[in-house]
């Protein structure tokens, strides 16, 4: 190296640190290699190889989402770069940070239609926040800072491209830097007390309110349960912020629509006022979720959220925590009401369903039983990685999560694949947590030549597959929508022979009876550094279906038939529609009448 000199690769790398970048996920090749030679010297930052490029892509998201740093993926030019696609798309509907790199042909050989050359950047324009292609090496740092910076500052992925050629090159020491460590603290805007003083009338005034929790107060459990309590307001949360709240407040009715619990589903439309906290629920609009709502206040750190949702009769810009503590601290505090009640009866007529079902202790094992014993041999701070099928929707039903755990899958792009790469993202941040993986076995089959690299860097992680030999997902909604139950069923390999084959410890399950003992083991071994895959052949039972019109109890809206029928399938004798609580307080149904 020339006397005050650096290579444009290893300029790149110290900008990254200044981001508090650890490690770069992926795979290498020929149009990394300036890249790969700059991480060969690097005391500071970790290549973590993976066995396909979208799980570096989904465990550099991940990252992020489990309160890490900026993740950074790389996938070489052409095919390795295109398979990072999932994680970047996921990134921009999660409102993530992702920083993209790609690899190219040096520059000297674009524009020929060369080997590998494609046009990448467009591949990404509706989505990334910031998509250049490096311009000449000593840029290189300056783009890299800046990708990092958007990415931050705009919360979604960043994509670079740069031509291989330009990482060799030697630049000026001095003629770079990284923005990383400037301050950027961000100091919440004070609320405005109109809006705050009109949000207080509406609940004084309400008389079924509902907090609606999202997201953006994930960090507020405690403040908007003490809320709830105060104005006997039940909380529905979003399928994302389970872990905000401690599961078994009386008040806490889970999440509406499909993944989600009855209670949420009924209360919302019996409600008549929402305080909606930090919350973007999509399908409240596509679902027509608050049409029997007529008060509605909305709470958003930004101000693009404001009123997306629903006309407005308050609007607080501002805190999730700040603006529920100064409601708090104004509202008038409420009795127990008929509302309250019937609420906090109805929510716990469905907790007994879950945990009969659960609690079974003899037969052929269904996910319910598998969900029992997690939670029995969890830690109390696990971090669960969790994918899209079931395990989602059954994950918020059936996971008894408090504000010590993390919790996180692909919510809104929802792909599938994304448990076993947030794992390993997990556990390399948090190597004294425990890390569960939840998924199914479609989505395991997508991803497991990867288990290798939990065992393979050390990072033991506890995977459960629920196989049940379907995409049952799918099946799932295929019984309400379709004529054949086509394409949705698959033979599985043996994963217990598939872990062991990577040099983790692999189990099978298929009897209640067994699953204590099998999960006992797994944890034991997980705490002495094992990895370890629970193959738990479920049944292929359809967990509840709770959302409109699905959800057939009540009298008002279903033959006697169609309710036996409903019952007989789900177990679920014991369930009692809402209305029915309503009316044992002396109340009318809002939804049916
Ligand atoms: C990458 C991707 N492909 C397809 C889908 C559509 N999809 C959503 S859930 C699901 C089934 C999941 O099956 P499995 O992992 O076996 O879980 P199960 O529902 O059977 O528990 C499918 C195919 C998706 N969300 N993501
Ligand atoms: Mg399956």
């Amino acid at each position: 190296m020339s006397q005050g000199k650096i290579t444009a690769s290893a300029a790149m790398l110290n900008v990254l640190k200044t981001w508090g970048v650890d490690t770069i996920y992926g795979i290498p090749s020929g149009t990394l290699s300036s890249l790969m030679d700059a991480l060969a010297e690097d005391q500071d930052i970790r290549f973590l190889q993976v066995r396909h490029e979208e799980t570096g892509a989904l465990a550099a998201l991940m990252q992020a989402k489990f309160g890490g740093s900026i993740g950074v993926c790389v996938g070489s030019g052409g095919p390795g770069a295109t398979h990072l696609i999932n994680g970047i798309y996921d990134a921009a509907m999660d409102a993530t940070p992702l920083l993209a790199i790609l690899g190219s042909r040096p520059v000297n050989e674009l524009n020929m239609d060369a080997f590998q050359e494609l046009n990448q950047n467009p591949m990404y324009n509706g989505v990334a926040v910031y998509n250049k292609r490096v311009a000449y090496a000593s840029q290189l740092p300056k783009v890299i800072d800046e990708a990092c910076r958007a990415a931050i500052a705009k919360k979604g992925p960043a994509v670079v491209e740069i031509p291989v050629n330009f990482g060799f090159e030697e630049i000026d020491e001095n003629s770079y830097y990284g923005s990383g460590t400037y301050d950027r603290t961000f100091v919440a805007p004070a609320l405005n007390e109109v809006e705050v003083d009109k949000a207080v009338e509406i609940l004084n005034n309400a008389k079924r309110p509902v907090i609606y929790a999202g997201f953006g107060g994930v960090g507020a459990g405690d403040v908007v349960t003490e809320l709830s309590r105060k104005i006997k307001a039940p909380i529905i949360t979003t399928g994302k912020n389970f872990e905000a709240f401690e599961w078994n407040y009386e008040g806490l009715t889970g999440s509406a629509y499909r993944v989600g619990w009855k209670s949420a589903n009924e209360v919302i439309f019996e409600a008549d006022t929402v305080l909606f906290l930090g919350c973007n629920f999509p399908f409240s609009e596509v679902y027509n979720t608050f049409k029997n709502v007529e008060k509605f206040i909305q709470v958003d750190i930004d101000p693009y959220k404001l009123g997306k949702r629903h006309a407005l009769d308050a609007s607080i810009l501002g805190d999730v925590k700040v603006a529920a503590a100064a409601i708090l601290d104004k509202v008038n505090p409420v009795e127990s009401t008929p509302w309250w009640r019937a609420v906090v009866k109805n929510n716990q007529n469905w907790r007994d369903y879950m945990n009969k079902l659960e609690g079974k202790t003899e037969g052929e094992l269904q996910l319910y039983q598998v969900y029992n014993a997690i939670n029995k041999y969890a830690d109390e701070n696990a971090i669960y990685s969790i994918d899209v099928g079931n395990s989602t929707q059954t994950s918020t039903r059936h996971l008894h999560m408090t504000p010590k755990n993390m919790w996180r899958t692909s919510p809104l792009f929802a792909t599938m694949g994304i448990a076993l790469p947030g794992g390993i993202a997990a556990k390399k941040d948090n190597p004294d947590r425990q890390v569960w993986n939840i998924m199914g076995d479609g989505a395991f089959g997508m991803c497991y030549p990867d288990v290798i690299t939990n065992v393979q860097y050390n990072l033991p992680v506890i995977n459960v597959v629920f196989s049940n030999s379907e995409y049952a997902f799918i099946k799932n909604k295929y019984e309400d929508t379709n004529k054949h139950l086509f394409g949705v069923d698959f033979t599985n390999p043996d994963y217990k022979m598939i872990a062991e084959a990577q040099g983790a410890v692999g189990f099978t399950v298929d009897r209640i009876e067994d699953i204590d003992a099998v999960m006992k083991e797994a944890v034991e071994l997980n705490k002495q550094g094992k990895t370890v895959v629970i193959d738990a052949r479920i049944t292929q039972h359809r967990p509840i279906p709770v959302e409109a019109p699905e959800l057939r109890l009540d009298p008002k809206a279903y033959s006697a038939e169609e309710i036996a029928a409903y019952k007989e399938k789900y177990e679920a004798e014991e369930l009692v529609p809402f209305r029915l609580f309503l009316e044992e307080e002396g109340l009318e149904s809002r939804n049916y009448q």
